[in-house]
């Protein structure tokens, strides 16, 4: 299947929520950056789990509990096909996205990191792969440097890698897609340029990993973390990819139950990775609920789905560009599937209120990139953001009412 042969608004159907109207007016679910929605099949999936199979993982041997447990262990070999793993034993299942930063910098920063190290991230970093870092560093003495951007387009200025990657450099997180800008970052060419000096790496890859394909091995990435919420499946579930070898040699994140050998009243001997990072009765539905999610998805294809936003946003882009007063963020080419953007002086919240009585979803603010927003001298942008069951119908109403708050604020 390629993405034209697919009929995608008939995947909407699949989407019961999709089928509403807000303030009097039809939906339109801009706000697909923030969470996606789900479809029928992942609901199922967790309705059923919770009438026929709950009970806890790892520690029964009745019949519900090795359901459970299988399960959960089941999604675990789907993430790691999901992401190209070589070993389901490489994921780590969290909360989502910001929990996989905090663990590795937890685990990994305690053991590796001290005084006088660097930490590098990007410009364009969400607050969850700027803050963890910055706490790390605090407690350690490293410090951070950041690879600049270079201005609306959002794209990094990769010139100045080379003397950004001293002997100091330690580890380099940055994002594979931003969240503000809609840049596409070259993961793979980053990674391979910090490899070759040593530097550990963790690719954020919350709004990449539902939207185009993802393999970590090519990536050549060390960490990878996403969050289950944005790929259809439920919230509160999320992976962390991390290489055997990294894994293996981390110290523990959190201590409590599941993730022990054995434990005396002195000492404790840990499970190996993975267990070792999951303590405690974990979410069992999520994952279940995941794995669904990410059936659903390839079974459409990510290759498609990526075509497919990139069209919208690029349609969405080019109808705004049209307007007048419209400044419109992020790079002109290979945009991933969304649109930030400012109507002259009127503050994005006024936006997204305005869109909202037209029953258009959208997100105003900073989108937890306050740094970024800072550095282009504004404080917050309007964003609409896209998957594969949004429509350029939408978008054309989406614009419509763009003109309309234009009016109404006298333009
Ligand atoms: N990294 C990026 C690039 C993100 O876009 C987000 C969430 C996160 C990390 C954190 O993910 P979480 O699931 O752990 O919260 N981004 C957004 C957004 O753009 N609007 O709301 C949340």
């Amino acid at each position: 299947m390629n993405a034209t042969a697919i009929n995608w608004s008939a995947l909407r159907k699949d989407f019961p929520i999709l089928d509403q109207q807000v303030h009097g007016q039809p939906l339109v679910y801009f706000d697909n950056a923030a969470t996606s929605q789900k479809p029928r099949a992942v609901l199922d999936a967790l309705t059923h789990y919770y009438e026929r199979d709950n009970a806890n993982v790892h520690r029964g041997i009745h019949e519900l509990s090795n359901r459970a447990t299988s399960g959960f262990e089941a999604a675990r070999v789907r993430v790691a096909k999901f992401l190209n793993a070589r070993s389901a034993d490489e994921i780590i299942f969290t909360r989502g996205t910001t929990e996989g930063i905090n663990l590795v910098a937890a685990a990994w920063g305690a053991k590796n990191l001290q005084a006088g190290d660097v930490i590098l991230l990007t410009e364009l970093e969400h607050h969850s792969n700027l803050v963890p870092w910055q706490m790390l560093a605090q407690r350690t003495g490293a410090t951070i440097a950041y690879l600049p951007v270079t201005g609306d387009e959002g794209t990094l200025d990769l010139s100045r890698l080379d003397d950004l990657l001293t002997p100091r450099v330690k580890l380099f997180s940055m994002v594979q897609i931003s969240n503000s800008m809609g840049t596409v970052n070259p993961v793979a060419e980053l990674c391979a340029r910090a490899r070759k000096h040593g530097i550990i790496t963790l690719v954020d890859g919350a709004q990449s990993a539902g939207h185009l394909p993802v393999d970590v091995q090519a990536i050549g990435c060390d960490f990878f973390a996403f969050s289950g919420h944005k790929i259809c499946g439920p919230t509160g579930i999320g992976a962390l990819y991390g290489r055997q070898e990294m894994l293996e040699a981390m110290p523990p994140y959190q201590g409590g139950g599941e993730m022990i050998l054995s434990v005396g009243y002195q000492k404790t001997e840990f499970k190996p990775a993975p267990h070792r990072f999951e303590a405690g009765t974990p979410d069992i539905s999520g994952p279940i609920g995941l794995h669904v999610a990410m059936d659903y998805l390839d079974a459409i294809g990510r290759a498609n789905i990526w075509q497919h936003d990139q069209e919208l946003a690029a349609y969405a882009a080019e109808k705004l560009a049209a307007l007048n007063h419209v400044r419109i963020f992020g790079p002109k080419q290979n945009r991933a599937g969304l649109v930030s953007f400012l109507l002259r002086d009127i503050h994005a919240h006024d936006v997204v209120t305005l869109a909202d009585q037209a029953g258009v979803a959208l997100r105003g603010g900073h989108h937890c990139t306050q740094p970024l927003m800072h550095k282009l001298g504004v404080e917050s942008t309007a964003r609409a953001s896209f998957y594969f069951y949004n429509t350029r119908a939408e978008v054309d109403r989406f614009v419509e009412v763009v003109k309309e708050i234009k009016k109404f604020f006298g333009e």
